[in-house]
C-alpha cells in the first residue's frame, strides 16, 4: 500500500474561539498552527483564512499573506486553499485564492443544506465554472463530495472534458445534510469512485478517526482538523491541531502504514511541483 497522505484542515469557516481556544485566527496563529501539523506529519494543509476577529474571508491578500507565512516555516508543504470559503459567499469572492495559482485548492462537487437552515450552493454551473478556471490557471482540483450523488456529477463532468485525470477526491462525512459517517457509508462511496482515482477522508465530529482508520486500512487518505472536529477524544478538546495529527500518525503506525512526506504526497497525487 502507497503511504499515507495526512491532510489538516486547521481552521475551517465556521467553528470559532468559542467551542475550541486553540481555533487559529490571525496569520501569526494560522501559521503556528501549520507548523505544528507538518512536524506532526501532515503533508497537505487545507487553507481557510479569517480576518483577526474570526470573520470568515476568501481576500486573496489575507490568503497571500497567510501562504507566504506557512511557507516561511514549512517550505514544502502543499497548501491546498478552500474555493468553498463559507456559506452565502458570491462565486467571485470564493474563487479568489486561485488566482495565486496553488498547487491544488477544493472544488465542491454539489450542493446540500449544510449543518441546519443554510444551503452550501454549488451548481453544475458553477461547478464547471470553477473547474475550467482550474485548469486555466493550473490547479489540481480537491474533489470534494458530501453525498454520492456528487461522485456521480464528477464522473459526468470528467467525461464531458470539465474535470480531467487523474481524479483525487475528498469524501467529506457526517455533514448534517450530507451522508453520514457510517462504516456502511464509507463502504459505498469507496465503491462508487471511478478506478484509478484517489480519495481522502473527513470524518465530520466523532467519525473523524473512525473513518480516519478505514481509510488507513484501505489504502485511502486522511484529512483531520479543526474545520471537521475540536475533540481529542469525547469530552477532551485538542490542544492544537498537531494534536489531531499525532493520532493519526499513531493508528497508522499501529496498522503498519507509513506516512508520505509533501515530496511523496505529490508523487502519489501527480502534482505539477516535484
Ligand atoms: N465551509 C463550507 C461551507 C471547502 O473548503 O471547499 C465549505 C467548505 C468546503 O469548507
Ligand atoms: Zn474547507
Amino acid at each position: 500500500m502507497n503511504s499515507l497522505i495526512i491532510t489538516a484542515a486547521i481552521c475551517g469557516a465556521e467553528v470559532k474561539k468559542e467551542q475550541n481556544p486553540a481555533i487559529p485566527y490571525t496569520v501569526t496563529e494560522i501559521a503556528a498552527e501549520a507548523e505544528r501539523v507538518y512536524n506532526a506529519g501532515a503533508s497537505i494543509i487545507h487553507l481557510h483564512v479569517r480576518e483577526d476577529d474570526g470573520t470568515p474571508t476568501q481576500s486573496k491578500e489575507r490568503f497571500k499573506a497567510c501562504m507566504d507565512a506557512i511557507y516561511e516555516k514549512c517550505p514544502d508543504v502543499i497548501i491546498q486553499p478552500s474555493t468553498g470559503g463559507a456559506v452565502g459567499m458570491s462565486n467571485e469572492e470564493r474563487l479568489q485564492p486561485i488566482t495565486l495559482q496553488p498547487e491544488m485548492a477544493t472544488l465542491d462537487c454539489g450542493t446540500l443544506n449544510f449543518g441546519g437552515d443554510e444551503i452550501f450552493v454549488n451548481t453544475e454551473n458553477t461547478i464547471q465554472t470553477f473547474a475550467k478556471e482550474m485548469t486555466r490557471l493550473g490547479v489540481r482540483p480537491e474533489l470534494e463530495c458530501f453525498d454520492k450523488s456528487m461522485i456521480d456529477t464528477v464522473i459526468r463532468l470528467n467525461k464531458k472534458g470539465y474535470i480531467s485525470d487523474p481524479l483525487h477526491f475528498s469524501l467529506v462525512m457526517g455533514v448534517p445534510g450530507g451522508i453520514s459517517g457510517e462504516l456502511r457509508d464509507f463502504t459505498y462511496l469507496k465503491d462508487s469512485l471511478p478506478s484509478g482515482a484517489t480519495f481522502s477522508v473527513a470524518g465530520i465530529g466523532r467519525y473523524e478517526f473512525s473513518l480516519a482508520t478505514a481509510s488507513i486500512i484501505t489504502g485511502g487518505h486522511v484529512r483531520v482538523g479543526f474545520e471537521d472536529n475540536i475533540y481529542l477524544e469525547k469530552g477532551v478538546l485538542a490542544k492544537s491541531n498537531g494534536e489531531l495529527v499525532d493520532k493519526v500518525v499513531r493508528l497508522a503506525k499501529e496498522l503498519g502504514r507509513s506516512i508520505a512526506s509533501p515530496l511523496e504526497a505529490r508523487q502519489i497525487l501527480s502534482l505539477r511541483k516535484e
